[in-house]
């Protein structure tokens, strides 16, 4: 595919179109304290060719022709994150200079017409809190709520919108229970902890920012559509036990104040002490909700009669570099579902959405059909949702350069704009270029 299908007058007017990135994955080390990505890279097995992100992109002093080429796409918005340990090296102690990139990084969205979105926390812990627990630990609640705070003290008086945490099921499940992710953990109390602090972490944080009149505040989200591998009544069980872990846990404890029986099961037995007594500070009102989707999973019953009981099966789909199924309904269905059992009429957007591809560069050009393809039935699907009453506010391609893909290294490409890690040139893609067509007058 050669060209979107949508313009932007087919959205209502307002909404808001962005690209979206995260620190660690874009900004290289500069002064930044050591965190736990550095150390899990740098452990045999745990990211392709052992890389980190001590460079990446080079945000850090390539920012203004990132954010020109932002601009040049026809976006709105930019949704970037804050690393922790470049704000506070050792986790608690504030760095100026970490607060005085960022501040420039914001300006400079505004002086180009960009309106910031704000990312507190995409991954990057403070080596200095892994030390001491990090996720597992209770006390990271209001280690989260201080730094949050110094940001916001900082640039709060600048941004569209904060957002508390990316993906707490990455931040707590992946990265705890699978180990795909830093900590590298294998262990169900650290994950059960990690899966209740994290939402309280993010709880005290909102309290903190509301109590100092900071608005636009949100949790994002990311979900995958959980589908049984086949008819049978254990295979549904599987998928209903995903779903509860990965798509129900979060926001059911923000706004209902509970957690899926399924997903207590297992992880009941491992919260802290007195974990209910939480819920007041976890559901503390939000101005919008974020729905990052990428794919769905197929699960049948790993016949081990063991918690959480589930096993992956490959989908007949086409799929992308990450392996990952490309379906596009899901979007739409989380869409109306979030709204319909959670968020009522609370703003949405999509935080994220996009795909990995194996794209090369021609001279100056990157042919990337296939993501043309996705980003358009995402759209596509995304105004279904919207057409069914689902309150969605704007949407945000992931990504907007190639860069760190976390356990897959620098592998994985799914920017609007190439990066050639050798030499760090930036080259918009095919997509790039049709986004512009469709967004630009
Ligand atoms: O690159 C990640 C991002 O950091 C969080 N959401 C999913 C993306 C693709 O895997």
């Amino acid at each position: 595919m050669t060209g979107f299908t949508f313009r932007r007058s087919d959205f209502p007017e307002g909404f808001t179109f962005g690209a979206a990135t995260s620190s660690y994955q874009i900004e290289g080390r500069g002064a930044a304290g050591p965190t736990h990505w550095d150390s899990f890279a740098a452990a045999p097995g745990n990211v392709v060719g052992r890389e980190d992100g001590a460079r990446a992109c080079d945000h850090l002093n390539r920012w203004p022709e990132d954010l020109d080429l932002l601009a040049g796409a026809g976006l709105d918005a930019y949704r970037f994150s804050t690393s922790w340990a470049r704000v506070m090296p050792d986790g608690r102690q504030v760095a100026a200079a970490g607060l005085d990139f960022y501040d420039k990084l914001v300006d400079g969205m505004l002086a180009r017409g960009i309106a910031p979105h704000l990312t507190l926390y995409h991954w990057e812990l403070p080596a200095a809190l892994a030390d001491r627990g990090g996720w597992a630990n209770g006390d990271i609640a209001a280690w989260f709520a201080d730094f949050a705070m110094a940001v916001a003290g900082r640039l709060g008086d600048r941004l569209a919108s904060i957002a508390t945490i990316n993906e707490p099921w990455c931040v707590a499940w992946l990265s705890h229970f699978e180990g795909a992710h830093a900590p590298g953990l294998r262990d169900i109390r650290a994950t059960a902890r990690a899966m209740h602090h994290v939402l309280l972490a993010h709880g005290t944080a909102v309290t903190a920012l509301r109590a100092a009149g900071h608005t636009g505040l949100g949790l994002v989200t990311n979900m995958e559509f959980a589908d049984p591998a086949d008819d049978s009544p254990a295979a549904a069980r599987a998928a209903a036990t995903y779903d509860a872990i990965y798509n129900r846990w979060f926001l059911e404890g923000v706004f209902r104040k509970t957690y899926p029986e399924a997903a207590l099961a297992g992880l009941g037995p491992h919260l802290p002490a007195g974990w209910e007594a939480d819920f007041d500070t976890i559901a503390a009102p939000l101005d919008w909700v974020g729905l990052n989707y990428y794919t769905r999973k197929r699960l049948a019953d790993d016949g081990s009669g063991l918690f959480p009981g589930w096993a992956e099966r490959p989908g007949p789909l086409p799929k992308t570099a990450m392996g990952w199924e490309i379906y596009a309904p899901g979007i739409a269905a989380f869409l109306t579902r979030m709204a319909r059992d959670y968020t009522g009429d609370l703003p949405l957007y999509v935080t994220e959405n996009g795909m990995a591809g194996d794209d090369r560069r021609v001279g100056q050009d990157v042919p990337d059909p296939a993501r043309i393809a996705y980003l358009d039935a995402h759209l596509h699907a995304v105004r279904q949702a919207m057409a069914a009453g689902a309150p969605v506010k704007g949407y945000f391609f992931w990504s907007l350069l190639d860069n760190y893909e976390w356990a897959f290294g620098y592998d994985k490409r799914f920017g609007l704009i190439h990066v050639d890690f050798e030499t760090l040139e930036r080259t918009p893609k095919h997509s790039y270029h049709a986004l512009r067509a469709a967004l630009m007058p």
